[in-house]
């Protein structure tokens, strides 16, 4: 059974004072999912409290500790990593405050196990009727505008690029994709998905069919968390700058071609 297992990666910086534990056990009620607490350098008791979260459930909770603070994205590819070498089939990750219940975040990391043909689900807050995405209008709007210029610059129509809950499949497009840390700190997810895009020079990059979005059933604005406008402000400008890079690099590669 351990090698088929899943590891659902969550990100934690100072997040003593958020952390649900009996939430977060809820995540293991299927058989084969494990967790991988990622305690980023944080400067509260988060770390006491993942230690004791992982020791409700030893053999399937595990604490990683980053001795200084390297930001979500970082802290979610090494987590990522982390579980690949151990040998996991298919990976997640979280974010600690569990705007997206842990039931959705089961039910991303489910369709990797309906369909074979899939292997990246992203989760994504589509406001419809009938389902609770709860979000303040002036975030909603700016991530609809970011997602937009986000969808824009991968030539993917992604609707959501930020959720915080997304699985992977293991693919040699996701080890490759994670094997050095990413350039931008505030729009790592677009970074990612760039890369399982592209693939690089040894393996190619996973088509577009194989990336879905599961319009989730839930979601909500969990308060407290260290992200404001002015991040949201630098994830704008990152993304600016990833686009400016990749469309230099494309250029580059254009050249390199027709000189081949
Ligand atoms: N902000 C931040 N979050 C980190 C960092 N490292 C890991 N994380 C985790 O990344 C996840 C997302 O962080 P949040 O602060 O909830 O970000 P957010 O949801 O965009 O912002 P809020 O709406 O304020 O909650 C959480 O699980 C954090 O603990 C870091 O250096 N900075
Ligand atoms: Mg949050």
């Amino acid at each position: 059974m351990r090698e088929h297992h899943a590891v659902i990666v969550i990100p934690c910086f100072n997040e003593a004072a958020r952390l649900d534990d009996e939430a977060l056990l809820t995540l293991l009620a299927p058989e084969g999912v494990e967790l991988l607490l990622v305690d980023d350098g944080s400067t509260d008791d988060t770390r006491a409290r993942l230690h004791a979260l992982a020791a409700r459930a030893p053999k399937r909770i595990g604490v990683l500790e980053l001795e200084s603070n390297g930001g979500k994205g970082e802290a979610v590819r090494r987590g990522l990593e982390a579980a690949l070498l151990d040998g996991a089939l298919r990976v997640g990750y979280l974010d600690a405050d569990l705007s997206t219940p842990t039931a959705e975040m089961l039910r991303i990391l489910h369709v990797l196990e309906e369909r074979p043909d899939v292997d990246v689900v992203l989760g994504s807050r589509v406001r419809l009727l009938g389902r609770r995405i709860e979000r303040r209008a002036l975030r909603h709007y700016l991530g609809r505008a970011f997602a937009t210029a986000a969808s824009l610059s991968l030539g993917l129509p992604v609707y959501d690029t930020q959720c915080g809950a997304k699985a992977f499949r293991r693919t040699p497009a996701l080890l490759s994709a994670l094997r050095a840390p990413f350039a931008s700190r505030w729009v790592f997810d677009v970074e990612l998905l760039r890369r399982l895009l592209d693939g690089d020079d040894d393996v190619p990059g996973l088509p577009p069919q194989a990336f879905v979005e599961l319009p989730l059933k839930e979601w909500r604005e969990v308060h407290g968390g260290n992200l404001g406008p002015i991040a949201m402000a630098k994830a704008g400008v990152d993304l600016a700058l990833l686009t400016v890079r990749e469309r230099a690099r494309g250029t580059r590669l254009g050249h390199a071609r027709r000189r081949s």
